[in-house]
């Protein structure tokens, strides 16, 4: 009974070991979208004071020059609205609102997370604007913060992660890392379980 007792804890002991590195895990994870404004399937009638994107965490503006940060306003007729000017804010980017005729519009959005990674997404919104709005002029390109537009190189956001499902994807090398923690855990509870059993027969022998 005493060695199955010591069997036992051996293993708990190593379930604990895992569990605690499954809780430990997210810190390794990258930043998630929280919440937006206008949230993603929503109809407004007015413009909300800026349009902004707002994470898990605070962003990271490591350079100073809000590079790998952008936001963008697009209809339906691929036409951009905004002056292409936005602020990152602790674990927000956000632009001016501004917005044409009525219709189906998105926001595209790409941030650097507090790690280090690049995330990205849309929201989807509709618009339709009470008679006290005041509509704007689209752009055929990208409007530049302080005039003209974004050339080519300007980095997009990402099409392989530009659903707002991929955001809160754990990227491949936190998945390599969780999985190598959790393979040496279960190494060990069975390296620990195969010593207790040997333990037990040399007991039984010796009884
Ligand atoms: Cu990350």
């Amino acid at each position: 009974m005493r060695r199955i007792t010591r069997t036992g804890a051996a293993l708990s002991a190593a379930m604990i070991a895992a569990l605690v590195l499954l809780v430990a895990a997210p810190a390794y994870a990258h930043n998630y979208l929280v919440t937006s404004n206008p949230e993603e399937g929503s109809t407004i009638t007015e413009l909300p004071a800026e349009f902004s994107v707002t994470t898990n965490d605070t962003l990271l503006d490591l350079s100073g020059d809000a590079g790998g940060f952008a936001i963008q306003i697009t209809n339906d007729s691929g036409e951009y609205f905004g002056d292409g000017c936005f602020a990152i804010r602790d674990a927000t980017l956000s632009t001016g609102a501004a917005l044409g005729a009525a219709g189906d519009y998105r926001m595209e959005w790409q941030v650097v997370s507090a790690d280090g990674h690049t995330i990205s997404g849309e929201v989807g919104f509709d618009w339709q604007p009470d008679s006290s709005q005041t509509l704007s002029e689209g752009f055929t390109a990208p409007p530049a913060c302080g005039g003209g537009t974004l050339d080519e190189a300007t980095p997009e956001p990402d099409e392989a992660s530009s659903s707002a499902d991929a955001v809160s994807t754990v990227d491949a090398s936190t998945v390599v890392l969780i999985a190598s923690a959790i393979a040496l855990v279960l190494v060990a509870a069975v390296a620990i379980f195969l010593i207790s059993v040997r333990r037990k027969k040399t007991d039984d022998t010796n009884d």
